[in-house]
């Protein structure tokens, strides 16, 4: 069946009066009316399967997702061309005929299939629908998101009844629990079907169970290879339940519960062998014996593990209390300091939600999503998007939920194993600006997108900080053979620029920018660069606190020592590529995309204390690139003035992500459209106001660590507190702050190495133990 509009879905609503009061916990969103766009609707998850929740009235709907439900089968994107064509592509860019390259690449070297399906989309389950008696007319009605909880309540009153709702995502019981009360005794009354865009037929089970069994889509050729199942399981305490062939009704129950379980026969990449129906059946039988309340009891707890790690106080106003779309309206022109904690914790609550070990990483709308062809797939684009969603991870004191990224990014150097290969003969891992489920790893889409083999190698920056973060050498065994092949794809890929000599790669882009040839693919773009200069340095690191590979450390050394350099333009900008072309004719300087600039944030190669030019000429850039872009590029910039320590610009960039035009009203990112990473550079950029940590050595086995204190604090936040963030070295840290200034630190050493505290002028040396805590106050 297919989905009704969303026009059918609400159209029937009641009246709605009195209003309702905010939630006690304030921790939360909530509005005064049901949603009735998706983007209105609040998220639950539990890092595998998750719930969009409407607070319909007289319908409800719970559109559901199952983070293995895509698109397609295993299969393998290279291109059988392209091997034999790049000598060709190559000679074409260093001759600097970049359209004709860009041609070729496009005819014989994009992988299949081809564009706009290069890749395999991200799939919806369908909606869960609980169609209610109408309600002429509803009092005090209220939705929230309590994020401390990780549980959606909607209440209202129905002629002096007093209606409940609760929603939940357990990553205990793997379940969806929707729970109903009313204040009444048999008031509860309702009719559960499931609607699907999905090839799949819905039917009932022993008169309680709704069955949605269904085989998901074949996608430009690639045949679908996954079943899935859906049960959604009617207990009630009281009243009646009876079925139909595809619905489920309660009548006069006192209380009921609904429990929804999710699954799909994907295994791993190359394995889709899996019962979905074995596991939900299971999932569900013993959600059943547990009983609503301890089922509850075991989310919360769970939840709180790790979403209570950190805290974040920026200080109260009398906006606080106001309903969640209304403080989004003001943020920006208002004094509500509570809302950006409240948009940082929100970040933290939806990485928990949506990534937690076992699970798919985050996607671009995480878990989240109501279609079968989303934008851009709803895949993993990793040319900043996929690694965005994970700036805030380490330092948000969640590296638990980095685990299914470093789970992907091992899948990708078996498949861009191939993809080295068989497309440039050369050894190591390679993965191009995107992937899916299946671990594609070839240029996709466009030349000027997809021709850029660096996102694995971004990619391996998320394995390197985990363990910065988390110093243990266990880990690190796990993560170096991956950074090693990384690595080896460079050493057998990079040439010689006939220029200077340089090592650069060819062919390559700086992310989706067209320089003034008419084209974006390039040589040596300078974000390669930077890119490789971290993933050799890192792996050198890691080899020699392993104690392994040293001659093939040698040969990354030199090789490293050969990249091309960073270059300061005639304008005094970062050059973003070789050529001295970021001002000529036919380049974007608002570009989204500023690649370049990641030797300043997220890396820490360009840093105001060591290449203060550098930082210099970044700042140009930067400035010239303007603060004002989509959602993630929004974020990004915000990120970049905290590392030059503007806390204030980075404020105001803030409060234009925070606006209508970037904030949809549930707080979800808007590129526009809906994309999660803007969320989560968000929360990274309000951490990194606050706190920054670097390794001080840039080469060697360097094991000491600079950690900063408020190094872009804005005014907007005179007085405030947190506690629990992480910082690299494996500290754990608290501060507070009073009229601007520091008042007092608390350091807990988790990974027990030396650094260096530093508070803007003013440094210490801290040496402590593992499991040892030192309180400081701000003359330390
Ligand atoms: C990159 C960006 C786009 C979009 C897409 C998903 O290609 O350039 O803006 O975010 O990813």
């Amino acid at each position: 069946m297919l989905l009704g509009s969303s026009a059918q879905l609400f159209a029937a609503e009641p009246q709605l009066t009195g209003s309702a009061p905010p939630p006690t916990e304030p921790l939360s969103l909530w509005y005064r009316q049901p949603a009735t766009k998706w983007v209105e609707a609040l998220p639950v998850g539990n890092g595998r399967i998750g719930a969009m929740v409407f607070g319909g009235i007289n319908r409800e709907r719970l559109q559901l997702n199952e983070d293995t439900l895509w698109g397609g089968g295993p299969y393998d994107p290279v291109n059988p061309q392209g091997k034999a064509a790049l000598p060709e592509v190559r000679r074409l860019v260093f001759e600097g005929k970049y359209r004709e390259a860009g041609r070729l690449i496009a005819q014989k070297v994009l992988s299949l299939p081809r564009w706009p399906h290069s890749e395999m989309p991200y799939e919806t389950a369908g909606d869960l629908v609980l169609n209610f008696p109408e309600a002429p007319s509803v009092e005090y009605y209220r939705r929230d998101l309590n994020l401390d909880s990780a549980v959606a309540g909607v209440e209202y009153n129905v002629n002096g009844t007093r209606f409940t709702r609760q929603v939940f995502a357990s990553p205990v019981d793997q379940v969806i629990v929707v729970r109903l009360t009313a204040d009444q005794k048999g008031a509860i009354n309702f009719t559960a079907s499931y609607q699907t865009p999905q090839g799949a037929a819905v039917e009932t089970e022993s008169g309680n169970t709704l069955v949605v069994s269904g085989f998901n889509a074949t996608v430009a050729g690639i045949k679908g290879a996954l079943k899935f199942q859906v049960r959604a399981r009617v207990l009630a305490d009281g009243g009646n339940v009876t079925a139909t062939s595809d619905s489920v009704s309660v009548a006069n129950a006192n209380s009921v519960t609904i429990l929804v379980a999710l699954a799909t026969s994907y295994k791993n990449f190359d394995d889709v062998s899996g019962d979905p129906e074995k596991i939900v059946k299971r999932q569900i039988a013993s959600a059943a014996r547990k009983g609503y309340d301890k089922l509850l009891a075991a989310h919360v707890k769970e939840h709180q593990r790790l979403f209570r790690r950190v805290s974040l106080d920026l200080g109260h106003s009398d906006a606080m209390p106001l309903p969640t779309d209304e403080r989004i309206r003001d943020f920006h022109n208002g004094n509500d300091p509570q809302f950006a904690a409240l948009y940082f914790q929100f970040g933290r609550y939806l990485l928990i939600s949506c990534s937690r070990p076992g699970g798919q990483p985050a996607n671009l709308q995480g878990l989240w999503n109501e279609s079968l062809n989303p934008p851009w797939g709803g895949k993993y684009t990793i040319n900043i998007n996929t690694e965005m969603n994970y700036w805030p991870a380490e330092e948000g004191n969640l590296g638990d939920c980095v685990e299914p990224l470093i789970a992907m990014v091992k899948d990708l150097s078996v498949t861009g194993a191939r993809t080295a290969r068989e497309l440039y003969g050369a050894g190591g891992w390679v993965a191009h600006h995107n992937t899916d489920l299946w671990r594609a790893t070839g240029p996709i889409d466009l030349a000027d997108s997809g021709m850029w083999p660096s996102g694995g190698a971004w990619l391996c920056d998320h394995l390197w900080d985990h363990y910065e973060f988390n110093p243990d050498k266990a880990c690190l065994k796990q993560i170096y053979p991956i950074m090693r092949g990384a690595a080896q794809f460079f050493l057998d890929t990079l040439v010689e620029d006939p220029t200077n000599r340089w090592l650069v790669t060819n062919p390559s882009v700086s992310p989706e920018n067209n320089h003034p040839g008419g084209s974006a693919v390039c040589a040596g773009p300078t974000m390669d660069l930077e890119i490789l200069r971290d993933l050799f340095a890192n792996t050198i690191k890691a080899s020699e606190i392993l104690g392994v590979d040293s001659a093939f450390r040698k040969q990354v050394a030199a090789t490293r020592a050969r990249l091309a350099p960073l270059q300061i333009g005639s304008q005094g900008q970062l050059q973003e590529w070789l050529q001295d072309w970021d001002y000529q004719p036919g380049v974007d300087v608002h570009h989204r995309h500023v690649s370049h600039l990641y030797g300043l944030y997220p890396s820490w190669q360009i840093n105001v204390f060591d290449t203060p030019e550098l930082a210099a000429a970044a700042q140009y850039s930067l400035e010239m690139r303007g603060d004002e872009s989509t959602g993630w590029a929004t974020a990004w910039r915000i990120n970049l003035w905290d590392r030059l320590h503007d806390g204030n610009h980075a404020y105001r960039i803030l409060q234009f992500l925070l606006s209508p035009g970037r904030t949809a009203p549930d707080m979800f990112d808007l590129h526009p459209p809906f994309q999660i990473d803007g969320n989560f550079g968000g929360t990274a950029g309000i951490q990194g106001m606050l706190l920054q940590s670097r390794a001080l050595a840039a080469q060697g086995a360097g094991q000491k660590f600079e950690i900063e204190i408020l190094p872009a604090l804005p005014s907007a936040w005179p007085n405030g507190s947190v506690s629990g963030l992480r910082a690299r070295g494996g500290f754990e840290i608290g501060l507070a702050w009073e009229g601007g200034k520091l008042s007092s630190i608390k350091i807990r050493s988790v990974g027990g190495r030396e650094a260096t505290l530093r508070y803007g002028n003013r440094t210490a040396d801290i040496k402590l133990k593992p499991g040892k805590t030192v309180q400081l106050n701000s003359e330390f």
